[in-house]
């Protein structure tokens, strides 16, 4: 704990102990830390080693939350080639060492050591088998949505952690800020820690749709403050930019990326953030994508755009993330458009640019084809963007544990030959995922949406641990480590992605969602007026015929973006994975798939078995009252509850929809539906981007 945070720490305690134990509720706000350490450890500095601020939060976590009695040496490793975040926890004789060539790499020893011990599995490490850790990516990194107003968009866990008005502004002197909220204080610590304590070391503080007034002299001296609360935890800041800034904030005339005084301005602009945060990370830009500005303004392109900030940056060491998140309207297929507008720009980026890239090619929909263009660019850095919040799988409502998708995303990107993905800009490596921490006492307004936030920040560090190791270690540490809790639990989160893609969109349907909030079935979804490619119908193409969108060969050639062997696979319907078919195909409504049922019968099916799944998980979830407090248990029991009643909205919109167009009978075993279809076309939830909906809002 900070130094400047002692007091907090004194008064709560105090606090505390004055309150009769009944008044003890569970909140959720523990998190994965909920360490019952005897205080019995012995932790030392090995000779030599310099304390810091962050050596300082290791000790004390240390300190605190370890249950035995040896000696911790925490110990500075000389650079080699080691990564300078890596550590190695040895067991001896004497105690247990923890070294790293740094102090962020002794502090990721620290929490990973009680997680072994949390977790109980500390006999995996032994006088004979050291435990080594170095992570696959350089910069893991949350993207949050956050406006300067306080909402956060796509954010269902209230309103944005960052009140920005009791935010101090640091001094242009360099001075430390006092803080009059220290309660917000001590929130943004805590949210240090829980990332530091699963390997996170970025943040982007705000939103892609980025405000100019975000780059002013006090948002700045905002950011600075922010950035010392999470410096000592080994996280970086960055910021979100308006490429229109020196036009809608410096009052220049023009924002060309190319015009002397806009290049001034932004250089500038960097120089004065870094005078107040020396560690700065540097931009993430999203331009001309769904109205925002940006180079293509004035005739020049995404890399005149990238490179001009990449120069501001560079004598700091800052980097600049380009998002590939463009669309135009009118175009033939949305899924090859990044592709099309960033290919013929490969090797041209400046070496501190990366291009961020949504893991598919759409819109973080619940099942996606991996976009086509992160395995294409040979001499352009390119990182994931995965979308931690839940915009399509349910909201904070519905339990939808993501590991499973990021898996499959990883493990898709192994398929074709090393030689075809050979990119010669891999010495340092990315990845980003939009946070979905609110103000919410809980951080995620769904106690088991920190999965997520968690099983991010372990992938980001570890490509390699599974889905279930990760939901594992989540459940022992934030609920209970009894089996009877923990498997069946682990189970659940398994399950959950592909019970969401059952019963929200199976076999390979994306984008039928309610327009605007995204929350329930809107397969019908078209206001006169609007934006083809914004309306579900562009990507289901429902007909007599069949369903699908063809992006094949024959259709608009999106499988010829992919190397081989997946553009063959795609290509040919009876090669496809099933679980894509309808991304990538036009399938006949009496295709027969492999179970031997036709493609309508396996669509009726599928919204069947999602449906039920998610009715399933009601009484798993309440088999486990007696091992969860009840506050939890509540919270998440009603959220169960409606998760299973959507599931059935959605089976009986989307069969009933869709009968319309395949005039094939329902299987009889199919449950017969509850809701009447021009009842539920006429419904549409009353909720804005910001809030998950309420109970009573829905069907
Ligand atoms: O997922 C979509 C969302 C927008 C979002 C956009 C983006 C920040 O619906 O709310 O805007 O993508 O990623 O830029």
């Amino acid at each position: 704990m900070a130094k400047h945070n002692f007091r907090t720490f004194i008064l709560w305690t105090l606090a505390l102990l004055m309150l009769p134990s009944t008044m003890w509720a569970e909140n959720g706000s523990d998190l994965w830390l909920r360490y019952k350490g005897s205080n019995t450890a012995q932790v030392i500095l090995s000779k030599g080693l310099k304390s810091s601020p962050t050596l300082r939060i290791a000790m004390n976590e240390l300190n605190s939350n370890w249950t035995g009695n040896e000696t911790i040496t925490l110990q500075r490793t000389a650079h080699g080639g080691d990564k300078p975040e890596s550590f190695t926890l040895t067991r001896t004789a004497q105690g247990i060492t923890l070294a790293s060539p740094s102090d962020a790499g002794m502090l990721y020893a620290s929490y990973t050591l009680l997680r072994l011990q949390q977790t109980g599995q500390l006999s995996r490490l032994t006088p004979n088998n050291p435990i080594s850790e170095s992570p696959q990516n350089d910069v893991r990194i949350l993207n949050h949505w956050d406006n300067p107003n306080g909402t956060v968009e796509r954010g269902y866990a209230g309103a944005s952690l960052w009140k920005w008005d009791a935010i101090p502004v640091k001094a242009k002197s360099g001075k430390q800020a006092k803080w009059n909220d220290t309660a917000l204080q001590a929130r943004i610590e805590q949210y240090a820690r829980a990332n530091a304590s699963v390997g996170i070391n970025a943040t982007v503080l705000n939103n892609v749709n980025a405000k100019p007034l975000m780059l002013s002299a006090d948002m700045i001296g905002k950011a600075a403050s922010i950035a010392d609360i999470l410096r000592p935890y080994g996280m970086r800041v960055y910021l979100a930019v308006n490429f229109g800034s020196p036009h809608g904030l410096g009052g220049l005339d023009t924002a060309d990326p190319l015009n002397p005084e806009v290049i001034k301005w932004w250089k500038n602009k960097v120089d004065s953030i870094y005078q107040l945060i020396p560690d700065f990370g540097g931009f993430l830009v999203k331009a001309n994508s769904e109205g925002e500005p940006g180079p293509m303004d004035y005739g020049r392109t995404h890399v005149d755009g990238a490179n001009m900030l990449a120069d501001a940056l560079a004598p700091h060491k800052g980097i600049v993330m380009w998002r590939a998140f463009v669309y135009a309207p009118g175009s033939k297929d949305r899924a090859n458009q990044a592709y099309e507008e960033f290919m013929p720009l490969d090797g041209k980026f400046r070496d501190n640019v990366t291009i961020q890239i949504k893991n598919g090619p759409i819109d973080f929909q619940p099942r996606e084809a991996v976009s086509p263009l992160l395995f294409s660019m040979k001499h352009t850095r390119m990182m994931p963007e995965f979308q931690i919040t839940q915009e399509y799988t349910g909201h904070s409502i519905h339990t939808c544990y993501l590991a499973p998708m990021w898996k499959e995303f990883f493990h898709t990107l192994q398929i074709p030959a090393a030689s075809d993905m050979a990119n010669d800009k891999n010495d340092m490596r990315l990845i980003a995922g939009v946070a979905n921490i609110g103000d919410d006492i809980n951080w995620c307004g769904n106690d088991l949406a920190q999965a997520n936030w968690y099983a991010f920040g372990r992938l980001a560090w570890n490509e390699q641990l599974t889905s279930e190791e990760i939901a594992r270690e989540f459940l022992m540490q934030t609920f209970t480590a009894d089996p009877q809790f923990v498997d069946p639990m682990t189970a659940l989160l398994m399950h959950s992605r592909e019970t969401v893609v059952s019963y929200m969109m199976p076999l390979g349907l994306h984008h039928i969602f309610a327009g605007g909030h995204h929350y329930g079935p809107e397969p019908w979804y078209a206001p006169r007026g609007s934006r083809e490619d914004w309306l579900p119908r562009y990507y289901h193409r429902a007909d007599s015929l069949g369903i699908g969108f063809d992006r094949t060969s024959k259709g608009s050639r999106n499988t010829q973006q992919y190397p081989e062997p997946l553009r063959s696979l795609y290509d040919n319907i009876n090669t496809c994975p099933e679980n894509l078919i309808l991304w990538f195909h036009h399938a006949s409504w009496d295709y027969l798939m492999q179970d031997g049922l036709t493609l309508w019968q396996n669509l009726c099916y599928k919204y069947e078995t999602g449906a039920r799944e998610a009715e399933q998980f009601v009484e798993v979830w309440q088999q486990m009252k007696p091992y969860v407090d009840s506050e939890r248990y509540e919270s998440m029991l009603w959220r169960f509850q409606r998760q299973a009643r959507d599931a059935w909205w959605w089976h009986d919109a989307c069969i009933l929809y869709f009968q319309q167009f395949s005039q094939r009978p329902i299987p009889a075993d199919i449950t017969a539906p509850r809701f009447q279809l021009d009842q539920l076309m006429k419904f549409h939830i009353p909720i804005d981007n910001y809030r998950a909906p309420k109970p009573e809002q829905l069907p």
